[in-house]
């Protein structure tokens, strides 16, 4: 049996000045790797066999096993373990005929099609790919993308075939790759293959052992959701008791709250954050993200009057979140109204992992590919979905994180747990941005909890702090506002409801409890 878990793919040509191959072939060893591929595309025979023979005899002495690129008379030249054929390669099972019974043969695959066939060929492995955008080979055809190696592996389901992911992954993006990439069912990558993280590496030892570290710490965990959840059970009373705290906490340490929103809510989202206790910055230029996110406590990412520029920002932000393990909020407003809108969200959402992702029905459905439910621009039609609670629960689990799906009743679910909450008030639909000043609660709360939880062990996170309940607090903050701001007399429609709304946020906050909770907390 290969362990797939580090796949170093060589590539000679990537070497830095001055490194002797075999050298770093024995440290990237040394360090970890598991399995090692000679991969030569532009060498003569002899010599690529004089590199397999030297190659092997290394891997041999640290039992890794070594598979060859594409050469299935190099591969039995040096008794390989294995052979990888490319799509225009050696069929698979012409390679099987030739190659000695046990010897593993993998595929390269970038879509169903390709993987339907290798399975049905009876391969050993797959090697799905471009998981990201890379300079080290040529690609011709699209790149999968996190969350569309995710679906393909939902293919798998059923057969042995392993699995790895492969195409630009790196340190700063392995954990969220192997996050990202488990599919619905659960089912997740066997390893990853690495070219110029490991190759290129003037310390390939250490390059290697820093991936097998983020490895291991993401395999340790053991909740669906190794990498987000902090707790696995939750109860009707614990959520009031957490997001009480979380509450305080926002009022307390004031957390800065990054917003990268539309121009129609900015000041309204502005104002409810500072009412709320945090300190709103709206910053979206691409120069100053990297300095926001160290000292954010969450970010807000709204696409609602999409611009080039924005957007910009929003890409770079959101992995500089991730890069701090800080909540990402991501709201996106009126996703199925436009093709733009959907192929940006699709984007940003393989760019970085959101923490939460909040919509109403008609948003949710665009972005979940389903027709149950339909939207007018920014608005749902009809009366939502026949199961909601199922809905969320297996959005959750295929976007891997927190979902937020606001209406009459709000559904929270983190891929486990399913919130249904029933606060709120028809006035809030009156008023323009309210569900982007949702976003902006819901952000600042996110913040109070991973402040909550700093103290705790961060590795193997993608983020800090329990983001189911940041979510809730959120919720639950801007719908019992506008209960209380609806009661007031001196409130007497959507025009005077507004300011009040930000009063009651701003008592809100400073309440220390929780007004009646509708609604309840059900395991699924
Ligand atoms: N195959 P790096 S991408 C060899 O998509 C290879 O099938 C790919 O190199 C595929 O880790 C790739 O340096 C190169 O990005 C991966």
């Amino acid at each position: 049996m290969i362990d797939y878990s580090l796949y170093l793919v060589t590539g000679r040509e990537l070497l830095p000045q001055g490194q002797d191959y075999f050298d770093s072939l024995e440290q990237s060893l040394q360090g970890g790797v598991t399995v090692v591929q000679i991969r030569e595309k532009n060498t003569d025979t002899r010599e690529f066999l004089d590199v397999a023979l030297r190659s092997k005899v290394i891997c041999d002495r640290y039992n890794v096993p070594l598979i060859v690129n594409d050469r299935v008379d190099i591969a039995l030249a040096v008794q390989a373990a294995g052979v990888h054929v490319g799509q225009s390669d050696m069929p698979v099972s012409i390679a099987r005929k030739l190659l000695p019974r046990g010897t593993v043969i993998g595929v390269s695959c970038n879509n169903i099609q390709e993987l339907d066939k290798a399975v049905s060929d009876g391969v050993d492995y797959v090697g799905i790919g471009a998981v990201w955008s890379t300079t080290t080979k040529t690609l011709n055809k699209p790149v999968v993308g996190v969350r569309g190696v995710g679906e393909l592996l939902r293919k798998l389901d059923g057969t042995s075939v392993k699995a790895v992911g492969i195409g630009g992954i790196k340190l700063k993006n392995l954990l969220r790759t192997l996050h990202g990439t488990v599919s619905t069912t659960n089912r997740a990558l066997d390893g990853v293959a690495v070219v110029s993280e490991i190759v290129a590496s003037t310390r390939p030892r250490e390059a290697a052992a820093k991936l097998c570290e983020v490895l291991s710490a993401f395999r340790s965990g053991d909740s669906i959701f190794k990498a987000m959840r902090t707790r696995s059970e939750y109860t009707a009373g614990s959520v009031i008791d957490g997001v009480v705290q979380i509450m305080s906490c926002v009022r307390d340490h004031n957390p800065l709250v990054h917003q990268i929103t539309n121009n129609v809510s900015i000041a309204q989202s502005a104002n409810a954050t500072i009412a709320l206790g945090a300190s709103p910055i709206m910053a979206t230029t691409v120069q100053e993200m990297e300095d926001i996110s160290r000292i954010n406590g969450a970010l807000l990412v709204n696409i609602g009057t999409l611009v080039p520029t924005a957007y910009e920002g929003m890409v770079v932000a959101g992995s500089c979140a991730n890069a701090q393990k800080k909540p990402v909020v991501f709201d996106p407003v009126g996703v199925g109204a436009s093709h733009f809108r959907q192929s940006s969200v699709n984007t940003l959402l393989d760019s970085w992992q959101a923490s939460v992702i909040k919509g109403n029905a008609g948003e949710l459905a665009a972005l979940a590919g389903s027709n149950e439910v339909q939207s007018k621009g920014v608005d749902t039609i009809g009366s939502g979905f026949k199961d909601p609670v199922s809905f969320v629960r297996n959005l959750a689990r295929k976007e891997r994180c927190v979902i937020v799906m606001s209406g009459e009743i709000d559904y929270i679910s983190d891929g486990a747990n399913v919130a249904v909450l029933s606060n709120g008030h028809q006035l809030l639909g009156q008023i323009t941005g309210s569900g982007c000043i949702a976003g902006s609660c819901i952000a600042s709360h996110c913040a109070g909890a991973m402040i909550l939880a700093q103290g705790e062990d961060k590795e193997g996170k993608l983020v800090i702090g329990d983001i189911f309940l940041g979510a809730i607090g959120g919720i639950l903050a801007l719908t019992i506002s506008a209960e209380l701001a609806a009661l007031r007399e001196d409130v007497k429609g959507p025009g005077t409801f507004f300011p009040a709304l930000i009063d009651e946020l701003f008592n809100a906050a400073r309440r220390k409890c929780v007004h009646t909770v509708r609604g309840l907390t059900q395991k699924c």
